[in-house]
């Protein structure tokens, strides 16, 4: 495996290249052209600049995430045509700058769910945080303002402030969009992105919903390991795969998490390794990455991904908000730096016990 970090860019991040490359272990990143709305093509050049500036600081552009997919794709509306052509040339562009690694989601209208971004936890530290009770109570056209006070002046990934304004009209355009016809709809654009993924050797590994069960109502299918395998079979070519995020399809606490690793085999790319600690079912805060801080045991996802042999990239995902620090809610430094040290630690553990 690859232990990278997840960066914005020079005008996003509070981060930099050069705090990343001081991080043990830590040789590449994973970014995104973050000024580019869903569904418009990325230019070649700026996939260019964007992989020299980080080659430039040492590391490598380990894979893109996300391309998001156009709205008009979700649903399946007549131009969706025109959003596909334009996914296709982003691929293409990707494949041409050396790139063989794309993270997407299929979600509707919203990327992802927490309740609150900077819950108090007992050390001081501060970290998103979700209820279902405060889910339910939501209006959603609020949901973005009710969090809005916390993102500490940035703009929160999935969650754009033009986006957001047209959630209305979003929530419309998904009024007969169920499970199904979602299923049916992501068939259609994989096997339309299929033959560019060929030519490229690009590996397109889907993020699990987040929660992984169904908000405000919307359809949500990447949730379990019965639907992640429908997936896999459904478009059966090793360019369909999986983005295992333990973080994601650890909020329901039916999916065994090494059990769905295995299962997956060959087909999961990329890693987002981190630990929620669960008050109840449908209460749960992200802790630190260390086991006993959590409800996850980081030990057995570890080692479940290397039974598997999983070469691909892997970041400590969300971190916790500690030591003064002002960032993107999830996305300091310290936390994250500290994750990653310790999912390193248990790999190198891992190996070394398996080569004995
Ligand atoms: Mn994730």
């Amino acid at each position: 495996m690859q232990m990278t970090l997840r960066w914005y860019g020079s005008k996003y991040d509070t981060v930099t290249l050069k705090q990343i490359r001081q991080i043990p272990g830590v040789t590449g990143v994973i970014s995104t052209l973050y000024g580019a709305a869903p569904g418009e093509a990325w230019k070649l050049e700026d996939i260019l600049s964007l992989k020299k500036e980080i080659e430039d600081a040492g590391l490598q552009l380990a894979g893109i995430e996300s391309v998001n997919v156009h709205d008009a794709i979700k649903v399946g509306t007549p131009d969706r045509e025109k959003y596909i052509e334009n996914y296709i040339t982003t691929l293409e562009h990707l494949g041409q700058a050396g790139i063989h690694l794309v993270c997407y989601n299929f979600m509707p209208v919203f990327d992802w769910t927490r309740t609150e971004l900077a819950r108090m936890r007992p050390d001081g530290s501060t970290v998103l945080a979700y209820t279902q009770e405060a889910v339910d109570a939501l209006d959603p056209e609020k949901m973005f303002e009710s969090i809005a006070g916390d993102t500490n002046g940035t703009v929160m990934p999935g969650w754009e402030p033009e986006r957001m304004a047209r959630i209305k009209d979003l929530f419309a355009m998904y009024h007969d969009v169920d499970d199904e016809k979602l299923f049916a709809n992501l068939k259609y654009f994989l096997e339309r992105i299929m033959p560019v993924c060929d030519k490229y050797d690009i590996n397109m590994a889907i993020h699990p919903d987040d929660p992984a069960w169904s908000v405000f109502g919307l359809p949500r299918i990447i949730i379990n390991k019965d639907n992640i395998l429908r997936m896999m079979k459904m478009v059966d070519n090793p360019h369909n795969g999986v983005t295992f995020c333990s973080g994601s399809y650890g909020t329901n606490l039916e999916n065994d998490l090494p059990d769905m690793i295995r299962s997956l085999k060959g087909r999961i790319y990329f890693a987002h390794v981190r630990n929620l600690k669960f008050n109840s079912p449908t209460d749960f805060e992200e802790s630190a990455h260390l086991s006993s801080d959590g409800t996850f045991d980081m030990y057995e996802i570890m080692l479940a991904l290397y039974d598997i042999g999983f070469d691909g990239p892997i970041r400590p995902d969300h971190g916790r908000m500690i030591w003064d620090e002002v960032a993107m809610p999830g996305y300091g430094l310290y936390d994250r730096a500290l994750g990653a040290t310790y999912l390193n630690g248990l790999w190198e553990a891992i190996e070394k016990q398996h080569k004995k």
